[in-house]
């Protein structure tokens, strides 16, 4: 699957509805791997917007009431359209509030992709996590929670960390790509959720394998990066990371990745 050229030559839209500390680095992000940015909010406009995108992704990084009712809004028309829909339920579990607003989304909104990390997921099905601010792991498998929270909400479900786990439900891929200084970035799990949507317009029934491509990518570049600035440090990494998003080919991604194929039953 020749995933990068296609990206490049399709340049999907991507309507992003994120968080305010993300925003800029989001942008460059999905420009350097080829696909288009746009952020709109506006309750009287995301509708048209979402329609017509190629992926529109929702990230409740900073929430507000009304803009939860704008996003849902705008799933509501994505999903009409058939447009995927990917969600960042950034901080779920560590607020009561943010917890709600997910599970508000994804009962109101079909889902496409959920990410977050180990907490995040975890708490929406209910089960313990650690969530701390924004930041988050899980105490138990991850595989497991993925694979619950797949089949809870009907998606296909990412759970990120060290290892990340993405599944339908039924099968599943682990990505062992990726840097521990992508932790040390702020933003880099809410530009992983625009990439993946930027994936996922090139084709919606290959959501999965689309998916984890997406994250493939994602850990090869900041392997790259983290060669070229190790000596240097996370300010020089995080421009290298957006340099190797946007040189990063087919080839190089073959060559790097490290994807293991199973099933989660
Ligand atoms: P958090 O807010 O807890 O940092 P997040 O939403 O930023 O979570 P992460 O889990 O940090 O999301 O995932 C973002 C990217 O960082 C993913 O590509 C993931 O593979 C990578 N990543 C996270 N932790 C590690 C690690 N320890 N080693 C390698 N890559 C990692
Ligand atoms: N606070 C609210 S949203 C946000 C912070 C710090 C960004 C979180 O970014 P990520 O990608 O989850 O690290
Ligand atoms: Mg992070
Ligand atoms: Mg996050």
């Amino acid at each position: 699957m020749r995933v990068l050229e296609q990206m490049r030559e399709h340049n999907p839209l991507v309507h992003c509805m994120t968080n305010s500390v993300v925003t800029n680095f989001t942008a460059n992000g999905l420009l350097a791997i080829g696909a288009s940015p746009v952020m709109a909010y506006a309750q009287e406009e995301v509708a048209d917007l979402a329609a017509v995108a190629g992926a529109l992704l929702l990230n409740i990084g900073t929430l507000s009431a009304e803009q939860i009712e704008s996003m849902i809004k705008a799933g509501k028309a994505a999903n009409q359209a058939g447009v995927p829909v990917i969600l960042d339920p950034v901080g779920a579990g560590a607020t009561t509030f943010r917890t709600e607003m997910s599970l508000k989304i994804l009962a109101e909104v079909k889902v496409d992709v959920l990410r977050g990390n180990g907490g995040e997921i975890a708490s929406l099905i209910g089960v313990e996590g650690a969530v701390k601010g924004v930041d988050g792991s899980v105490s138990g498998d991850a595989g497991d929670v993925s694979r619950r929270a797949a089949k809870q909400f009907d998606c296909v479900a990412v759970v990120t960390g060290e290892v990340d786990v993405i599944t339908d439900g039924t099968r599943m891929a682990k990505v062992a790509n990726g840097h521990p200084w992508l932790t040390k970035v702020v933003g880099t799990g809410c530009l992983l959720g625009a990439v993946i949507g930027a994936f996922s317009a090139l084709d919606r029934e290959r959501i999965l394998e689309l998916t984890t491509e997406a994250v493939a990518c994602y850990g090869v570049a900041a392997e790259l990066a983290y060669r070229e600035t190790a000596e240097k440090g996370i300010g020089s990494f995080q421009m290298a990371f957006l340099d190797q998003l946007s040189r990063l080919d087919d080839e190089k991604v073959s060559e790097l990745r490290r994807v293991e194929h199973g099933r989660n039953e």
